[in-house]
């Protein structure tokens, strides 16, 4: 057998063995789904979260809520997402929402809700970061510095003021009442780190 035959019947082999072992792992059916990964980093770089459900994690007794689109999703699913889990915490988060009477773009409007809700891409695409009480904070803490490109506002009595890292005048003023954008423009994309909330 020559060199050549003999690198060549390996290279089969391994292929053989390559193609098995694809086949054994689709064959797993308990291989986590979602954006599991991605809410494993998110949590080691932002510690102190409970994760709620496949999608989601929250901080601050429910104030703050990350949602994760599902890989090759464009958006992240409305509420927490799939498989809320059976903690306190996640229940009444559950509860909280689905009492919201409704939703923009995902984020959650109703008689006792004041969520305004930041998105990492346009159209109210990729990350969605919710708000309750918190009455200003740096995107830095919550991992979307200068990554901001829509968001909403459902909060009737609040305004919210977006700035850059310099500050000075606003990137962008958010309404109180129902008020969104789905692109706050090439100007101002991905540049806001800061914003507070009047009447807070
Ligand atoms: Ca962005």
């Amino acid at each position: 057998m020559s060199i050549r035959t003999r690198l060549t019947s390996t290279t089969t082999v391994l292929a053989a063995l390559l193609l098995l072992g694809s086949t054994a792992a689709g064959a797993v059916p308990d291989r986590p789904t979602g954006p599991q990964r991605e809410i494993d980093a998110y949590l080691r770089g932002h510690p102190g979260g409970v994760q709620v459900s496949d999608n989601a994690v929250a901080y601050r007794d429910g104030d703050v809520v990350v949602v994760f689109p599902d890989p090759g999703e464009p958006r992240a699913p409305e509420g927490l997402g799939a498989n809320v889990r059976s903690v306190a915490l996640a229940t009444e988060l559950a509860d909280d929402l689905q009492a919201a009477a409704a939703s923009y773009a995902g984020c959650p409007y109703g008689a006792s809700d004041r969520w305004y809700c930041f998105y990492t891409d346009s159209g109210f695409g990729g990350r969605r970061l919710q708000f309750l009480n918190t009455c200003s904070d740096y995107a830095s803490d919550w991992g979307f510095n200068n990554a901001t490109s829509s968001w909403v506002n459902t909060n009737p009595d609040s305004r919210i003021v977006a700035w850059d890292y310099r500050g000075g005048t606003a990137l962008w003023v958010e309404d109180q009442g129902i008020s969104s954008d789905g692109w706050v423009g090439s100007g101002d994309n991905d540049r806001m780190s800061y914003w507070s909330r009047s009447n807070c």
